[in-house]
């Protein structure tokens, strides 16, 4: 995968790839290139073996305050902007190729994440946030619905009530409460923030990434089907993995009272 972009930073630490968004004087806010950016690296991580966690994350003192308004009001003065809702589809075409890729993604949330920020996070598997994590679901203060996904992971992920509330009054959310209310895995002191996000994606990292990848399956569709649909689809899921060299892995170690070391295949 390639490094060298402008709004994002890139490292890989054995099978973690973490990426940073990088616009810190503007919260990290989207621009048309970030997003771009954003989306290409999201993509060539799905195809690359050596990656079996994706972490992404913020640089300075957030995650992301969501699309660039500055930007968005410089080109609503001056050319003449199709819909709001073409735009919107690089966005879904990130937050699809985060939901289909095979192998786990985590948001890490520091300081504050808002509009489009928050709901990117929120389409992730899963989050870690810092105690000084701010989730603002901020469409509302200026007069728009939450996008993003957020019209779908929020209400799934907090209840349709709480969903709501965040929604409408786009109140903050700090880190200790989004752990309470759902809305992240867990939350950790600032200070321990960085190395509790390289364990967890470590750890991850190490597990049966293909079977991850089938377990992300069966939960995508859970989140739309009935019982007797998702009941057949674990049967499809569950003859591929009990094919997979982690499956014989992960009972041989068993028998033989070790800790198992999963390749990802
Ligand atoms: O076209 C489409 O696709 C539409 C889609 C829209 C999706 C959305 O995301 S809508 C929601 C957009 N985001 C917001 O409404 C949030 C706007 N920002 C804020 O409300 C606040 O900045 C925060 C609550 C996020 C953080 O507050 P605070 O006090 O910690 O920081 P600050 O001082 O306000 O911001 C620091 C700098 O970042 C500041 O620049 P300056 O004045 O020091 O030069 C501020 O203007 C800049 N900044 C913050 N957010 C944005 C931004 N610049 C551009 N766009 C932003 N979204």
């Amino acid at each position: 995968m390639r490094t060298d972009f402008q709004h994002l930073l890139i490292s890989q630490d054995n099978s973690v790839l973490t990426i940073t968004m990088n616009r810190p004087e503007v919260l990290n806010a989207f621009n048309d290139t970030m997003l771009g950016e954003l989306n290409e690296a999201i993509e060539a991580a799905a195809q690359d073996d050596t990656v079996r966690c994706i972490v992404i994350t913020g640089a300075g003192r957030g995650f992301g305050s969501g699309q660039d308004l500055k930007a968005l009001a410089a080109v609503r003065s001056t050319t003449e902007t199709g819909k709001v809702s073409e735009h919107l589809q690089k966005y879904h075409r990130l937050i699809n190729a985060i939901r289909h890729m095979p192998k786990p993604v985590i948001a890490a949330v520091h300081g504050v994440a808002a509009g489009i920020s928050c709901n990117l996070a929120l389409a992730c598997d899963m989050r870690i946030a810092a105690d000084d994590a701010r989730f603002i679901e901020a469409f509302a203060r200026i007069g728009l619905v939450p996008d993003g996904g957020g019209g779908y992971f929020l209400p799934r992920l907090v209840g349709f009530g709480k969903a709501l509330e965040l929604a409408m009054l786009a109140d903050e959310v700090s880190g200790p409460e989004a752990e309470r209310i759902g809305l992240v895995n867990k939350c950790v002191p600032l200070t321990e923030f960085e190395s509790a996000t390289k364990t967890f994606a470590q750890r991850l990292a190490h597990g049966p990434t293909h079977t991850y990848g089938l377990i992300k399956e069966l939960m995508n569709k859970s989140l739309e089907s009935d019982l007797l649909s998702s009941l057949r689809l674990e049967g499809e899921l569950q003859d591929i993995a009990f094919e997979t060299a982690d499956h014989r892995e992960g009972v041989a170690a068993f028998l033989q009272k070790r800790p198992a070391r999963f390749t990802g295949r």
